[in-house]
């Protein structure tokens, strides 16, 4: 049951322009960094902030992406007892030293984000890993948070959010269902 609709089109637009603005800030511009987004929706949303990125600086930064998905196919109950597993890697060739920007939709438990850090360790030493995400639907049950957030959206157990993307659904939207 659809709820409400929290971003639109243009709403979407504009927080990943402020992340991409607060990445390049944060890091005191583009030097250095690699940009990582993590299975389905956090590919394209990586590769607009890349594209941001390259308008504001002119730099077009290296980008990379992880399949993590949960083992189990039911999302209702996937989060509570199953943890998530890496599938695929893309990640660019040299990591070390780098600064490593995940980038997910939504950050819910933090176990994705752990997984996805585990995979980026296993193929070298960041000097840092950085997390942004277009939404943080709050729930951590790990000591994990986001650098950049598009939007902190105070969710109940119950409910979902649903991103849609151009790239993926042929619509940009986020709104908040209940299971
Ligand atoms: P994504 O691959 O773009 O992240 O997990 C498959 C899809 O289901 C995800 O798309 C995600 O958007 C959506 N989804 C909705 N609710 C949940 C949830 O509670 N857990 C997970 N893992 N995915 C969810
Ligand atoms: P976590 O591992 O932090 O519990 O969940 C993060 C991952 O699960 C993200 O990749 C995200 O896509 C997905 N996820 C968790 N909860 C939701 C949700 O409410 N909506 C959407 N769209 N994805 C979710
Ligand atoms: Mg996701």
């Amino acid at each position: 049951i659809k709820k409400t609709e929290i971003l639109d089109e243009q709403a979407i637009n504009r927080a990943l322009t402020r992340i991409a603005h607060e990445i390049l800030e944060k890091n005191k511009g583009g030097e250095d960094l690699v940009i990582v987004g993590i299975k389905t929706r956090g590919v394209p949303l990586a590769k607009r902030i890349q594209e941001k990125i390259k308008r504001i600086e002119g730099l077009t930064l290296p980008i990379g992406e992880l399949d993590i998905t949960l083992y189990r196919d039911d999302l209702a109950k996937a989060i509570d007892s199953n943890e998530p597993e890496i599938r695929k890697t893309d990640l660019p060739d040299n990591i070390t030293n780098k600064k490593v920007i995940l980038i997910d939709d939504v950050l819910y438990t933090g176990r994705t984000v752990r997984a996805a850090m585990d995979a980026v360790m296993d193929i070298g030493r960041p000097s840092q890993i950085q997390l942004a995400v277009l939404v943080d639907r709050g729930h951590r049950e790990l000591p994990i948070r986001a650098d950049y957030v598009g939007k902190n959206i105070p969710t109940s157990e119950k409910e979902i959010i649903v991103v849609r993307l151009n790239e993926t659904d042929q619509t940009d939207l986020v709104s908040i269902y209940e299971k």
